[in-house]
């Protein structure tokens, strides 16, 4: 893996690691997420589901039937040296596919179990991945790279401390690795900073948002952009001067942001803050129908690929009042262009409050944003004030949409108990946690992905869980629905529909990270609710890599 360059994230961590120095590490608890039933009373057959510990422990388990004959393991030598050549190229699953058949062959052979483990984490299924690296270990615990390949998945799903155990490993196995030296180093920041930040953070809750007065801020006669007018607006006090959008804002937005240009600080945070109270306005699921000659267009993840995104909209229409926009969360980090992409979103959201609706993703979230890259990115192009207001408004997005009463529509999926309903999600209050944290009804709903087998198994991500055809089934059954619309995955096509028709995932960023080959997808239901999909593909964008604003770990 190479080396990232140094993002300005890094020179951060330096600052509060000598601001650490003397502080004790405490125990970091995960975000409180403890007001949901569903871990008390599960009702579900499936016995352990969704840690990546169980996954773990299934591998470790895992015995060879027979002893591998010479032919075995010379065979398995060639589909590893394939396999290698495979995933160099980039086509992680079928460089998965050609290593499960070496270890199939030749199942003690810690180096099949760590190059299995490695194209897991390109495939982003790192509680596979910790589960592979974990089994070479336990078959050869002086091969180095399993743990660092370890230590890479835990960092990937925000275990920083699972994470450190094993780079201090690589670092006193290999003194001399400097590529391992610098990552534990910064590991160990984060580590420290999370502890600081579990630290600080006291009861009170006290909104950045709250304290801004942007309507107070000047914008300079050199600023060059167009400018937001004020209108004076009645209220039960009296009459006040208020900002408003225009389309002609957004289309100068939108040029400026094309052009590499940035926007006047008062205006981001007036649409920030602006966006965050219709959110807040809104409830945990919103309700819309769909009337005669209204499109409504359902989107997946766009993780800052803000030049697709002007290609989704070139062809399949702009936002307006009779074409209604749904994107259905992680529209941040990845994609170096994530705060034109959420500028643009809340824009629309302020213009179009009821016809243009954005559901939370697992990336709207501040631990992910630390380490995928939105944090870094609002400190390069803007300030940290910009991400604590984002982080804020994230807080407060709905966690789901419900189209007509047909379409249930949130970023990753069903629950981990069946007792689980409509009226559940309704009914929650998300403002309670800020995060999605570790487990809970919140965490499901930003995290669970489908699988093809019945039931429910444990997250090949190691975050959340998997469920099954038949879990949708009755679901909607239970629920009324016609099907359940999700995003979170890459599929090849921008889409697919499983469980028998009851599971759709759209996923709206093309050629994924610049390196995936999908397509994007866009789902356009009149008042007819039928699915019509559109497919597109990556645009060129300007010189600048996905992950450019990421933690230098992650690199
Ligand atoms: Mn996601």
């Amino acid at each position: 893996m190479a080396i990232g360059e140094k993002s300005t994230l890094s020179s951060t961590f330096e600052q509060l690691a000598k601001d650490l120095d003397n502080t004790t590490i405490v125990t970091q608890n995960p975000a409180d997420a403890s007001e949901t039933s569903i871990s008390d009373d599960a009702t579900t057959d499936d016995e352990s589901i969704s840690s990546v510990e169980d996954l773990t422990a299934a591998v470790l388990d895992r015995k060879p039937t027979l002893p591998a004959t010479q032919a075995d393991k010379d065979k398995a030598a060639k589909i590893k040296d394939e396999a290698n050549k495979v995933l160099a190229k980039g086509n992680y699953a079928l460089a998965i596919e050609l290593y499960s058949q070496a270890i199939e062959l030749d199942s003690e052979k810690e180096v099949y179990w760590a190059n299995r483990a490695q194209a897991y984490i390109k495939d982003e299924a790192y509680g596979a991945a910790i589960a592979d690296a974990t089994k070479a270990i336990d078959i050869n615990p002086d091969y180095v790279k399993s743990y660092y390949r370890r230590a890479l998945a835990y960092t990937a799903i925000l275990r920083p401390k699972d994470a450190l155990k094993d780079f201090n490993t690589v670092v006193q196995r290999v003194p001399t690795d400097k590529n391992a030296r610098a990552k534990r180093d910064e590991c160990q920041k984060i580590v420290r900073r999370l502890a600081f930040e579990a630290a600080i953070e006291v009861g009170e809750e006290r909104s950045v948002a709250d304290a801004i007065d942007y309507e107070a801020m000047v914008v300079e006669d050199t600023y060059d952009g167009a400018r937001l007018e004020s209108k004076t607006e009645k209220t039960a006090s009296g009459k006040y001067p208020k900002l408003q959008i225009s389309l002609e804002f957004i289309q100068d937005m939108i040029e400026r942001f094309k052009k590499g240009q940035r926007l006047h600080r008062k205006y981001v945070f007036t649409i920030i803050i602006e966006a965050l109270k219709i959110f807040k306005s809104e409830p945990t699921m919103v309700e819309v129908d769909i009337e005669k000659s209204h499109t409504l267009s359902v989107c997946g993840d766009t993780h800052g690929q803000f030049f697709d995104l002007m290609e989704l909209f070139r062809f399949n229409g702009y936002p307006s009042q009779t074409h209604s926009y749904l994107f259905n969360g992680d529209f941040v980090d990845r994609g170096s262009w994530s705060t034109e992409t959420a500028l643009l979103l809340y824009a629309y959201k302020w213009l179009y409050p009821t016809r243009f609706f954005l559901n939370r993703g697992n990336h709207e979230a501040d631990e992910m944003n630390k380490v995928y890259g939105f944090e870094g990115e609002c400190k390069a192009k803007y300030s940290e004030k910009v991400f604590k207001v984002f982080s804020e408004s994230f807080s407060s997005l709905p966690l789901a949409t419900l189209i007509g009463r047909n379409y249930f529509v949130l970023h990753g999926g069903l629950f981990s108990d069946d007792k689980i309903t409509l009226d559940d999600v309704r009914k929650f209050d998300r403002f309670r946690q800020k995060q999605p944290g570790q487990s809970g009804l919140m965490m499901e709903m930003l995290w669970t992905d489908p699988q093809p087998q019945p039931g429910r198994g444990p997250s090949k991500r190691g975050v959340g869980l998997q469920f099954g055809p038949d879990i949708t089934k009755r679901f909607c059954e239970k629920n009324g629905l016609m099907a359940v619309i999700r995003s979170h995955e890459v599929r090849m096509d921008g889409y697919e529909i499983e469980h028998g028709g009851r599971l759709i995932t759209v996923f709206s960023a093309p050629n994924y990270c610049d390196s995936q080959g999908n397509k994007g997808a866009v789902i356009n239901i009149k008042s007819d609710y039928e699915l019509n999909f559109r497919t597109y593909d990556a645009v060129p964008h300007p010189d600048i890599k996905p992950m450019a604003y990421a933690s230098n770990l992650m690199m």
